[in-house]
């Protein structure tokens, strides 16, 4: 009988170095320790055995029983310590989902613009959105006095250091930054972000985007402004497109134009105005010290938003900047 205690207690201490988790400590506990456990069994069995063997069966099981609840005792700590902690990770949860994201319908077509130009060799150039009155309006022949200069229609920014600035109205600004910094012949485009307190419709908002190019080389003409616009129209938007130049005034060219481009739009053909042109003034060409006797330039000035909305059929341009994922995500 002693020697079945010596198992007992290897077999049961052998349990015990396997439990893992409290519920597993808490069936070996009541296995062997409880009321109904193995132990209280043998308690029965010394009842049952003869005076001789009794004393020393006795001091056994006592034995057997301090020892196993020892032993549970440091099994049940080292099983607290390593058991997970509620706000632990759990890594078999699934994890979240992580979606991929796209490009703005406006940087689509920002990028497909960007693309056709450059294939034409124009670079792209760039300039501040903070701008100071020379390169928003003097430079580009806008007269102190001119009312493009009204605080109406322009966000005016507090006067620094005697200098006014504004939100630039205009990415004409970059033709001039550019004529500045670099030595005809030049071909750039500058797209960027313009800004006007225009009230906000379906056409219209107060921050938008421009496109502007830039040419100075000698001997260009009116002619080489319009097969620029019409390449890029029929690389846009389809090689039926058209090119319409309706005069018009811009103090920075002479003469000037209003860009119109004939397209599809639902399935019916029509003339769209995209933006302004003309070839550069001789007092542009005058302000950044530019030889006009020798030098010709042509500009044109694009709203991409404009474009994008006509290429989409985007109806409204508040929803360029509504950011609902559920309009954006059709432009994958
Ligand atoms: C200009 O801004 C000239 N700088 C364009 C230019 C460049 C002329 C170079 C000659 C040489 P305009 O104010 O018309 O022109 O604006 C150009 C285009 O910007 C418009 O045709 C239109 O497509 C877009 N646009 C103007 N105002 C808004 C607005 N509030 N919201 C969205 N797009 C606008």
């Amino acid at each position: 009988m002693i020697a079945d205690l010596d198992t007992l207690e290897r077999v049961a201490l052998d349990a015990l170095a396997r439990t893992e988790t409290p519920a597993a400590l808490d069936g070996w506990k009541s296995a062997n320790l409880g009321p109904q456990g193995i132990l209280k069994t043998w308690m029965q069995r010394l009842k049952e055995a003869s005076r001789d063997e009794r004393p020393a069966l006795g001091k056994r099981l006592n034995e057997v029983k301090g020892a196993l609840e020892r032993a549970f005792e440091a099994r049940a700590a080292e099983v607290a310590r390593s058991a997970p902690r509620a706000d632990a990770v759990d890594v078999t949860e699934p994890g979240i989902p992580c979606g991929l994201g796209r490009r703005h319908v406006l940087t689509r077509t920002i990028d497909g613009m960007v693309d056709v130009f450059g294939r034409m060799g124009f670079s792209v150039a760039d300039g501040p959105e903070v701008e100071d009155e020379w390169h928003n309006f003097t430079a580009l022949n806008i007269p102190e006095s001119h009312p493009a200069r009204e605080p109406t229609d322009n966000f005016w920014m507090a006067e620094h250091g005697g200098v006014r600035r504004l939100l630039r109205t205009q990415t004409s600004t970059v033709q001039i930054r550019t004529m500045e910094s670099t030595p005809p012949p030049l071909r750039i485009i500058a797209v960027g972000r313009v800004y006007r307190p225009d009230t906000h419709d379906a056409t219209h908002y107060s921050m938008f985007h421009q496109m502007e190019g830039l040419a100075v080389d000698e001997g260009l003409s009116m002619a080489d402004l319009k097969t620029t616009l019409l390449q890029f129209a029929r690389a846009f938007f389809g090689p039926e497109a058209e090119v319409r130049l309706r005069p018009s005034f811009f103090p920075f060219t002479e003469p000037s134009a209003e860009i119109d481009i004939r397209m599809q739009v639902r399935g019916q053909w029509q003339w769209v105005e995209l933006g302004g042109c003309g070839m550069v003034d001789p007092n542009v060409f005058a302000s950044v010290g530019i030889d006009a006797e020798r030098w010709t330039g042509f500009a044109f000035g694009l709203g991409v938003e404009r474009i994008a909305m006509r290429r989409y059929g985007i109806p409204d341009i508040r929803w360029l900047f509504d950011n609902d994922l559920r309009f954006l995500r059709q432009f994958g």
